[in-house]
């Protein structure tokens, strides 16, 4: 069978050896040779994966502008990984999320069908030893892609493509505090394909975030109970998961939102919970608290 292919070679492109597959014929027999273009390989790996997950509108843009501003304005350094082509249009989304979010301007809407992959350094003030600058590369995807996970359905295949590729992921579970009664279900799907794909979720980083808290009238809550009642109430079987798994959760909120002429407009901008899921994020990637404090010779050296 691979006789009368024997003179031809192997294709190769010289400039894009990963976009398009270049194996030779020979191996027709042995495995389905991938269709030439359609790489769903995940390129440069090496970082650390942050995939949002949650509906339309159920704050997953304004979570990550607004910890990405904490990161940059009280937090350290944050900025585009060297070598990476990230997009223009990542490049211009990170400069809007910086501008907008200090100007009160809530984020647009994301792009169907689309990953925006946001590659960074994120190098912390903290000047201990043991708290070390991590790659972040945050994936910002749009939330109708994840409702065609309801009764098993599957994935638009550039989100596919992050999901089986081997590289460290955490996961952003967001659900709001209006409509998380709504959702329940549709979270549960999303942990069946996580198994479903071999992710164990003992070993992966998942919390889940109950978004625009200050729809409860209060900027936070009154006791560790008051967030455990509240999943507990509008998301039961979630619930069960996150216990069983011994999952993570936290609140999050912007601020104070307010509606002027028809368009909603921070009014007053809280980063208390940017800077809780921001430490959770970073200690569950690097091991070590953002705010570590070092030994005593680390404090006394740089306490001059
Ligand atoms: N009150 C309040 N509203 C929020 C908050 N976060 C988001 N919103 C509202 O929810 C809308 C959708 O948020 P967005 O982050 O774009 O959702 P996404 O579609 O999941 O990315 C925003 O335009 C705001 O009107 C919050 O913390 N508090
Ligand atoms: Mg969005």
């Amino acid at each position: 069978m691979s006789e009368e292919f024997e003179d031809l070679k192997p294709l190769s492109f010289e400039d894009d050896t990963d976009t398009f597959n270049t194996r030779p014929f020979e191996n027709l027999n042995e495995e389905p040779v991938p269709l030439m273009g359609s790489s769903n390989e995940v390129k440069n790996k090496d970082s650390n994966f942050v995939f949002f997950f949650g509906t339309s509108e159920s704050g997953k843009s304004v979570i990550l502008s607004s910890m990405l501003y904490y990161l940059k304005s009280q937090a350290g350094d944050l900025r585009p990984k060297k070598g990476i082509p990230n997009t223009t249009e990542a490049e211009v989304l990170l400069s809007d999320f910086f501008e907008n979010i200090s100007q009160g301007i809530l984020p647009s809407r994301t792009t169907r069908d689309k990953v925006t992959r946001l590659d960074l350094v994120f190098e912390p003030n903290n000047k201990s030893k043991k708290i070390q600058p991590i790659n972040l590369t945050f994936l910002e995807t749009s939330g109708e892609n994840h409702n065609e996970i309801r009764r098993g359905g599957s994935y638009h295949s550039s989100i596919e493509s992050y999901l089986n590729g081997k590289i460290p992921l955490t996961f952003i579970i967001v659900t709001s505090y209006d409509t998380a009664h709504k959702d329940d279900n549709l979270i549960n799907n999303f942990f069946d394909i996580l198994e479903k794909k071999e992710k164990n979720l003992r070993s992966i980083n998942v919390i889940l975030v109950v978004s625009k808290w200050d729809k409860s009238g209060k900027m936070g809550v009154d006791s560790i109970e008051e967030l455990d009642d509240f999943v507990k109430v509008k998301l039961k079987m979630t619930n069960m998961r996150l216990n069983t798994f011994g999952l993570s959760k936290t609140f999050y909120t912007i601020g104070d939102v307010q509606s002027k002429n028809g368009e909603q407009k921070i009014a007053m901008l809280s980063l208390a919970t940017a800077e809780v899921l921001s430490k959770w994020l970073y200690e569950s990637i690097h091991g070590f608290p953002l705010d570590y404090e070092g030994t005593f010779w680390e404090r006394l050296k740089f306490s001059f």
